[in-house]
């Protein structure tokens, strides 16, 4: 792990190139940036000496979402929000934009209480969102804090083959101790990622990944000026309830289902004022697709790891599917107020592991046998005979760093949900730019469902077995046995 040191560090000017006032602004804005995160910190890598030409090293140990960078030189633009994330500062040399990697074993906090022993950069994982702008050229230096090779792929990018980042096949694998150079030219706009491109399965089942946002240079008639932009990475984790190292054996069984590894209730809402045009770059590097959906509002997908979709291809949507390896960029302008769920809507992705085997009990009557387990097992209970929304309230002992399967408090109760699910706050008196979190909905009166208290009339039943036009038969009732399996994986 990184040794913090304080914010005056001077250990990664060695070689600064700055006129001393820019260098000043740069430091100012460097030291704004760490206030409002609370949590970056320079960090020397290695001796001063060998850190003198290396771009200075920022890491982030708290995973609240740091406010937006706002560029302090270059071409200006405005800056994505990573929930949950931050955003790399970069050093400006000679016109080349360096930033510094440090791929090492990081302490993830998923939700609160629960810690995941994870590889990531710069003190998180994922790695810190890099930006640039359309023609910038970026130098990455890449430092290995990992016991094995590791190497950068830079998803989506145009670059010289050299830099693409596959071990063996463009460039050596990145030995545990050294530090790798990348460069080339952000040729596209565009929303990319970037991962790891050796012993890929384990190191991104241990979390390696990163976005990466290249703004464009000039209008462009297929990129919208948008005055909220999230990014977030899909990631999928399997890791046993009370353990707190994923298994990175695992291929398709995974049991925690992520954004920029975080689960629901550890997931920062998307807070945004009303009116405002709002775009969300997701990336997927799971192992499963993920059909995102967004409540109350309807969506265009704006563009893909390949660019800018054409605004003749796009076609409105509430949910859209983020395949293995792809990314969608979605925009919307936010005019319904409220909270609105925004999820994966494969059910079992909004469900944190669960430590207990439950199989079907719906309908199922077992009060004798009940009373007779309670006189062997005082505290034993029957889970699912009405449902397993019983479980989200229940106060089930779990092992020691886990978190409940369903959960998270809303102003009506257990929201009963886990995973891949978070809440899109539209305000109206949210100011320009801020993102902090408003607190709950206020919602005007006589807008809410609420309880029916009169009486309920006997409904209407068909009297024929089926339509005239095709009567049925066979008159003898069915029954029908179904059993879900009851395992505790939730496979892709
Ligand atoms: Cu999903």
């Amino acid at each position: 792990m990184s040794k913090p040191m304080s914010n005056h560090s001077t250990g990664a000017h060695g070689a600064q190139p700055h006129t001393t006032q820019t260098h000043m602004n740069a430091r100012r804005q460097f030291l704004q940036f760490a206030g409002i995160s609370g949590g970056a910190v320079a960090a020397a890598a290695v001796s001063p000496v060998a850190m003198a030409a290396l771009p200075e090293l920022v890491t982030q140990t708290s995973p609240d979402s740091m406010a937006p960078l706002v560029p302090p030189n270059g071409r200006p633009y405005n800056p994505v929000m990573t929930p949950n994330g931050w955003t790399l500062p970069w050093r400006m040399r000679d016109g080349v934009k360096e930033f510094h990697l440090v791929a090492e074993p990081v302490v993830r906090e998923m939700a609160p209480g629960f810690n995941a022993h994870l590889w990531g950069y710069n003190g998180q994982s994922p790695g810190p969102t890099i930006e640039v702008v359309e023609g910038d050229r970026v130098r990455m230096y890449v430092t290995n804090r990992l016991p094995e090779h590791t190497s950068v792929h830079w998803h989506g990018q145009r670059l010289p083959n050299g830099m693409d980042g596959v071990t063996g096949l463009n460039q050596p694998g990145i030995a545990p101790g050294k530090t790798f150079v990348y460069e080339f030219v952000a040729r596209r706009p565009g929303t990319f990622m970037y991962h790891p491109h050796a012993d890929e399965m384990t190191q991104m089942a241990m979390g390696m990944m990163g976005s990466w946002v290249t703004h464009p240079k000039h209008s462009n008639p297929n990129i919208a000026t948008v005055d909220r932009d999230f990014c977030f990475l899909l990631n999928g984790y399997d890791i046993e309830p009370g353990a707190y190292t994923p298994s990175i054996m695992t291929m398709l069984n995974f049991n925690l289902w992520t954004w920029n590894s975080r689960i629901f209730p550890g997931i920062d809402s998307f807070n945004v004022r009303q009116g405002d045009r709002v775009r969300m770059r997701i990336g997927n590097l799971t192992m499963t697709n993920h059909p995102i959906h967004i409540h109350g509002h309807e969506f265009e997908v704006t563009g893909t790891d390949g660019g800018p979709t054409p605004k003749g291809s796009r076609w409105p949507e509430v949910t859209t599917d983020v395949a293995v390896g792809q990314m969608r960029q979605i925009e919307f302008v936010a005019d319904e107020l409220g909270d609105w769920a925004m999820h994966c809507h494969k059910s079992h992705h909004t469900m944190n592991a669960m430590g207990h085997d439950v199989p079907t009990l719906i309908g199922a009557d077992h009060q004798g046998l009940t009373q007779q387990i309670r006189e062997l097992v005082p505290e034993y209970m029957v889970m699912g005979e009405r449902g397993m929304a019983d479980m989200a309230e229940m106060e089930m002992p779990l092992p020691e760093n886990t978190t409940p399967m369903m959960t998270g408090s809303g102003p009506f109760g257990s929201v009963e949900m886990g995973g891949m699910f978070s809440v899109l706050k539209v305000r109206k008196d949210q100011a320009r730019g801020d993102y902090s979190n408003p607190g709950w909905f206020t919602h005007p009166q006589g807008t809410v469902a609420y309880e029916y208290q009169g009486e309920l009339a006997s409904p209407a039943r068909a009297k024929s077995a089926g339509a005239s036009a095709m009567a049925r038969q066979d008159k003898t009732p069915v029954e029908v046995q179904v059993k879900k399996p009851a395992g505790h994986k939730h496979g892709g």
